[in-house]
C-alpha cells in the first residue's frame, strides 16, 4: 500500500519541491508513496476568494480563518478517513523522531500549511488536527515545515533506504546523537581517523562509538540527556575515548 500524504496549503506550487528528488524522489516513482495537494483557497466562499482576516484584539499581519480551512480539512477527512491531520505551526508540538516513526508506520498524513501570522485557534477546538513545530524558530509558513516532515517519513518507509535508516545507531534512535565518522584519507590535513576505527576489533568499535555518541551528546545537546536520559542504560564499561586510551 502506497503511503499517502495530502498537503492543504496555499503554495501547492511548492510540492513536490526537494521531495521530487534523489531518495524521496525515486521512492515516489517507485510508488511507496505519494504526494498530493490541496489550494487552500479553492474553499473560500467570497468574490476575492480571501482565506484570512485581521486579528480580533488588534494587532499585525492576517489571520487563516477556521471557517474556510475547516472546510478544505473536512474535505481532506473524507477523502482520507485513516490518515492523522497535522498543522505546521510554532505554536505546535516539537517535531521529533518518535512522532516520525509513528506517521512512517501509519497509511500516510494530510498537513495543513499556515501562512501569515497564525491559524484561528477555534480550528483546533473543531476538528481533531495535532499542531506540530520543527523547532524554536520562525518560518515564513508551514510549507517548508511540511516538506521537513515529510523527507523523515518517506525515507524510514520500507524499501526507501534499506538497512541505514533501520539501525538504532542513527541520530536520536537512541536519545542519542549519532557517534563521528570517518573515512578516507587516512590522513586528512595532518588530522587521523581514530586507531580504533582501524582495530578491526567490532566490539572495541562498538564501544568507542557509544561513548562519543554519550559524551555528544551531553556537550552538544543537554537537552536530549535530560529528557532520555533514566529510559537508556548506560554506556558499556571501559568504553573511553581513542585520546584518553591511546
Ligand atoms: Cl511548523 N511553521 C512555521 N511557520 N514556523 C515554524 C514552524 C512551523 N516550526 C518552526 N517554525
Amino acid at each position: 500500500m502506497t503511503w499517502a500524504a495530502t498537503v492543504l496549503t496555499l503554495y501547492p506550487e511548492m510540492f513536490p519541491g526537494p521531495l521530487g528528488l534523489s531518495l524521496a524522489g525515486r521512492a515516489m516513482a517507485q510508488e511507496i508513496w505519494s504526494l498530493d495537494t490541496v489550494q487552500i483557497r479553492d474553499f473560500a466562499t467570497d468574490r476575492h476568494r480571501s482565506v484570512d482576516d485581521t486579528p480580533a484584539g488588534g494587532g499585525a499581519g492576517m489571520v487563516m480563518r477556521a471557517d474556510i480551512l475547516a472546510a478544505a480539512v473536512d474535505c481532506v477527512l473524507e477523502r482520507r478517513p485513516g490518515a492523522p491531520i497535522l498543522a505546521m505551526t510554532p505554536r505546535g508540538r516539537p517535531l521529533d523522531q518518535a512522532l516520525v516513526r509513528d506517521l512512517a508506520a501509519g497509511s500516510g498524513v494530510s498537513i495543513l500549511c499556515g501562512r501569515f501570522e497564525g491559524i484561528d485557534e477555534r480550528l483546533f477546538e473543531g476538528r481533531p488536527i495535532l499542531p506540530v513545530s520543527i523547532g524554536d524558530y520562525v518560518l515564513s509558513g508551514g510549507e517548508v515545515a511540511a516538506l521537513t516532515l515529510l523527507d523523515a517519513c518517506v525515507r524510514l518507509l520500507p524499501g526507501v533506504m534499506g538497512a541505514a535508516s533501520s539501525g538504532d545507531d542513527e541520530s536520536f534512535e537512541q536519545g542519542l546523537l549519532e557517534y563521528p565518522h570517518y573515512t578516507r584519507p587516512l590522513i586528512w590535513e595532518g588530522r587521523r581517523i581514530p586507531e580504533v576505527l582501524r582495530s578491526g576489533d567490532h566490539a572495541k568499535i562498538a564501544a568507542w562509538r557509544a561513548s562519543r555518541a554519550a559524551e555528544d551528546t551531553r556537550l552538544r545537546r543537554p537537552d536530549l540527556i535530560a529528557r532520555h536520559g533514566d529510559a537508556r542504560r548506560p554506556p558499556p564499561s571501559g568504553a573511553r575515548h581513542e585520546e584518553e586510551s591511546d
